[in-house]
């Protein structure tokens, strides 16, 4: 046998294990060691019986995403290229039994499902997650699936692509069996009692009782489809993997698999696709810094502190509790302290109502936040997070508290979102403690933490951030100590080109109809509304000093704050607001606004169509984080893709804004950036990366891959 497969036995019984760390991913060897150890068992008279296995943490994880670049070539257009491995082991002549520990997902379960029977430990998960891969399964998981856990749940698992676990996995018959103790045990023991019984092999897609019939299965794809139209806006893997297992309802095993496998390659071929495996593989690539190893020391947080307790405050603070972190929650009144309260109580209810969690598990978290009007406890904490309103002076005033009460090696973060983090540090006796955690609102919510480091933060601090991240759920993205940082120097332009289109002819919901339709989360200017204009407004004045007078600016946003109209908190803003919950309504006002401004500024009005609408906010993005990897504020283009997925509903089938000026072609997405600057003026100079890039044909994909990082 391979390296990568092993054959022992036990009696009659072979023991087919597969050892390919760290997720016994269906890697080139892979399949073919299974094979051929699935044709010993055949060939030996003296095998009764055969279990598969993995060695190390888990069962198969999958196919080897890295290897899906290869299968995209037309000489490789045939599915995964596993369903002849599939057949092998189904047509093996003596019961094989799968056994199942850590994740059987992907290929690994339509592995699994080609056995003849499944025995799992109680800890294992099972799925077809292909549709987060942009992809459907492509080895039969949509015909076998539905044979053994019914048309309903088949549909379910492959359209939304999340794992079951090993219980609803046997109520729903896709594992025979489970076992609390030794997992070889277990199936050997299975594989004895079906020699003993003399039971035949049990072929998967032989199974017909659970396929249904045709008008229950037509109301069940009806519903899936609709369910995917919403849940999955925009995306084309959850529908092709409905059609998918409807195929397997309406054709033969064989027919079924041919249909899959077409609509398989249709999804490999398309952007989505290659726009989520950027992010599976820049999740993971985000957390790779350099000057930081496992090597690098990591201190454990054990207890937390953060001070202030507003919306972001609080919802950090739930973050810690939510982790089981004790945490500290200091304000500087009781009024303030009360109201902070009152909003964790009331997102904890919430979630207890919609059945996210029990009472409680809420209590319990509830108690690990201990509210506070003084900085006592503070000393036996890991780390400060520094969460007060956004003005430098009182940041600095918090600093210098922290800096008396805190212990040494305790890490002192700053949830700013623009200030600068040196400056900052600077009124610490240890700059190489402080470092900037950057939440997203709704803090206990966005899965984004950016992470800034100081010119001073030492690489343990960045260590021990990077793992906190990991604790709390959250990818932390390094980030380097500018104006904004990443994501809010980016987003600045991004919101730039929005209001300069209202205010050249586009009307306001049609901008944000544009971006939404593109695939962005929400449009640009009801996230400004929900965010509160005021916000920006503070910073704008904060830094107005350093713009360049003569560069025309967002008047309209300055104007709507002047007349109190700060977003959805004070019920009107770029909209108009009736009720909490309700969405935005267009307000004839703020349109008359736009338009007499304009007429003073002399802007000519005129139609603008949504395509270009997006382009000129989307480019904007893309010249920005050109620069900003440039200038070494990001370390790749792919940890600027992770922020705007992860931190502004940025579609993850896009892959991320430098990822989908990729898909678009750099010299395209250049020559269209000159036209805007010939148009607009000198804010649209193009970025000099983006410039070379485009000169010499390459992607930002190919440039982090030529500075040793990204994907
Ligand atoms: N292929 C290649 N590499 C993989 C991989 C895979 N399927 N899964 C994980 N890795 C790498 C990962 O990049 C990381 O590498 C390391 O393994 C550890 O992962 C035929 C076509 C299994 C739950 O979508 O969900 O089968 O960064 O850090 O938190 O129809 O990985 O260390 O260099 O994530 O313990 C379907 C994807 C494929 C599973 C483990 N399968 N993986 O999580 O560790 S498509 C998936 C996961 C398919 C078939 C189709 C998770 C995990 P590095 P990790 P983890």
């Amino acid at each position: 046998m391979s390296e990568l497969v092993s054959l022992i036995r036990q009696g009659d019984i072979a023991i087919i294990t597969i050892n390919n760390p760290p997720v016994n991913a269906l890697s080139p060897g892979v399949p073919e060691g299974i094979a051929a150890s699935v044709e010993s068992v055949n060939d030996d008279a003296s095998i009764k019986a055969a279990v598969l296995i993995g060695g190390g943490r888990t069962f198969i994880a999958g196919a080897d995403i890295k290897t899906f670049e290869s299968m995209r070539s037309p000489e490789n257009r045939r599915g995964a290229g596993l369903l002849p491995l599939l057949l092998a082991i189904e047509n093996c002549s003596k019961p094989v039994v799968a056994a199942i520990h850590g994740t059987a997902f992907g290929g690994g379960l339509e592995v699994a499902m080609s056995c003849h029977y499944r025995i799992a430990v109680p800890s294992a998960q099972l799925g077809q997650p292909e549709v987060k891969l942009g992809i459907i399964p492509g080895a039969a998981g949509t015909q076998r699936l539905p044979r053994l856990a019914g048309v309903q749940k088949a549909v379910e698992m492959c359209a939304a692509g999340n794992p079951v676990n090993a219980a609803d996995a046997l109520r729903s018959g896709i594992v025979d069996r489970l076992t609390e103790g030794d997992l070889v045990e277990g199936a050997t023991a299975f594989a004895r009692e079906l020699i003993e019984k003399g039971e035949a092999p049990r072929r998967t897609r032989d199974l017909k009782t659970k396929l249904g019939d045709e008008s229950a299965n037509a109301a069940i794809f009806a519903i899936a489809r609709e369910t995917a139209k919403k849940s999955a806006r925009g995306q084309l893997a959850p529908l092709a993997a409905i059609d998918a297992v409807e195929a397997a309802t309406k054709l033969s095993f064989e027919e079924g698999c041919k249909r899959e496998t077409e609509l398989f390659q249709q999804c490999l071929q398309s952007d989505q696709s290659k726009g989520l495996i950027h992010v599976f593989f820049g999740e993971r690539a985000v957390s790779k810094i350099p000057g930081v190893s496992k090597d690098t020391r990591v201190s454990d947080i054990k207890r937390a502190a953060v001070v202030g307790a507003g919306t972001m405050g609080g919802g950090i603070a739930m973050n810690y509790a939510n982790a089981g972190i004790p945490v500290i929650l200091k304000e500087a009144s009781q009024e303030f302290l009360d109201r902070g309260l009152a909003t964790i109580k009331k997102n904890y209810d919430t979630s207890v109502k919609r059945g996210r969690f029990t009472q409680e598990y809420a209590d319990q978290r509830l108690a690990l936040i201990t509210p506070s009007l003084t900085f006592d406890g503070f000393e036996d904490c890991d780390i400060a997070v520094e969460a007060v309103f956004e003005g430098m002076e009182l940041k600095k005033q918090v600093f210098a508290e922290l800096d008396k009460v805190c212990k040494p090696g305790a890490v002192l973060a700053s949830n700013t979102s623009t200030l600068d983090i040196d400056e900052i540090a600077s009124v610490t006796s240890r700059p190489q403690q402080v470092i900037g955690h950057h939440f997203f609102s709704p803090a206990n919510v966005m899965r984004l933490l950016e992470i800034v480091r100081g010119k001073a933060t030492s690489a343990e601090v960045i260590a021990t951030s990077m793992a906190l991240a990991k604790k709390l759920k959250k990818i932390g993205v390094l980030v380097g100590n500018c104006r904004g940082f990443v994501g809010n120097r980016m987003f600045a332009p991004y919101q730039r080109e929005a209001q300069f289109l209202v205010e050249e002819g586009a009307r306001i919901e049609q901008v944000d109809a544009a971006l939404y339709d593109w695939g962005m989360a929400m449009g640009p200017l009801a996230v400004a509304d929900l965010a509160g204009l005021d916000v920006s407004w503070r910073i704008r004045k904060e830094f107005k000093h350093l713009e360049d007078p003569s560069l025309r600016y967002p008047m309209v946003a300055d104007r709507l704050c002047e007349m109190g109209r700060y977003g959805q908190k004070t019920g009107a803003g770029w909209y108009r607001y009736e009720d909490r919950g309700k969405g935005p309504i267009p307000d004839p006002e703020v349109q008359h606004l736009i338009e007499q401004f304009a007429a003073e500024a002399g802007i000519k009005r005129r139609e603008i169509k949504a395509d270009e609408i997006v382009e000129r906010i989307i480019y904007a993005l893309v010249n920005e984080g050109a620069r900003i990897i440039e200038e070494g504020f990001a370390l790749r283009a792919v940890d600027i893709d992770i922020i705007y997925v992860y931190g502004y509903g940025f579609p993850a089938y896009r892959g991320g804004p430098m990822f989908y000026a990729d898909t678009v072609g750099l010299k395209k997405v250049y020559d269209r950036i000159c036209d805007f600057e010939r148009e607009h003026g000198v804010l649209w100079s193009p970025a000099p990366l983006l410039k070379q890039l485009a000169e010499e044909g390459r992607t930002f994909a190919e440039y982090d891959r030529g500075r040793g990082g990204g994907n």
